[in-house]
């Protein structure tokens, strides 16, 4: 069997507020190998590709308009368990509701707008992680 991978994301306000570093330490802690990890600015491609299942959605054009803000901090990481394993890490969606001790629990909030910020992406089935580590690594 291949090793389980997830495709992960440190979205643009994780960069912009300096905490790209320490969410990478997060998983680097709980265990997980990194397999690939870059800096870039999305393309309307990739996230149109990545973001398929929300378009229709009110919360679509916001949410592309947020994630081409800024870099992003794209992340392969690999190890038994890391799909659910880091969605748990995650926490939950809003980070007002994620649990202390999670990346979004401790260090997100509610900022008023109207997409969550809330700092990571990770991949929710091995479905998605194939069809998303092909969008953002095609090569590997
Ligand atoms: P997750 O990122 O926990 O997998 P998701 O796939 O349902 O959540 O949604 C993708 C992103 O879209 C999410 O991280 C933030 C934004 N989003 C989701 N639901 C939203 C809502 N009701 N209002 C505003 N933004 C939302
Ligand atoms: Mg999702």
């Amino acid at each position: 069997m291949n090793p389980e991978r997830s495709l992960i994301l440190v979205k643009p306000d994780g960069v912009r507020r300096g905490l790209a570093g320490a969410i990478l330490a997060r998983i680097e802690a709980k265990g997980y190998e990194l397999v690939a990890v870059e800096l870039r600015t999305a393309t309307d491609a990739e996230l149109a590709a990545h973001y398929a299942e929300h378009e229709g959605k009110p919360f679509y054009a916001p949410l592309v308009d947020f994630m081409k803000s800024g870099p992003v901090l794209a992340i392969v990481a690999e190890g038994q368990g890391v799909i659910p394993g880091f969605r748990s890490l995650a926490g939950a969606t809003d980070p007002t509701q994620a649990a202390p001790g999670t990346i979004r629990g401790d260090m997100g909030r509610d900022w008023g707008v109207k997409v969550q910020q809330n700092l990571v992406h990770g991949s929710d089935s091995p479905e998605s992680a194939t069809r998303e580590i092909g969008i953002w690594f095609p090569n590997l």
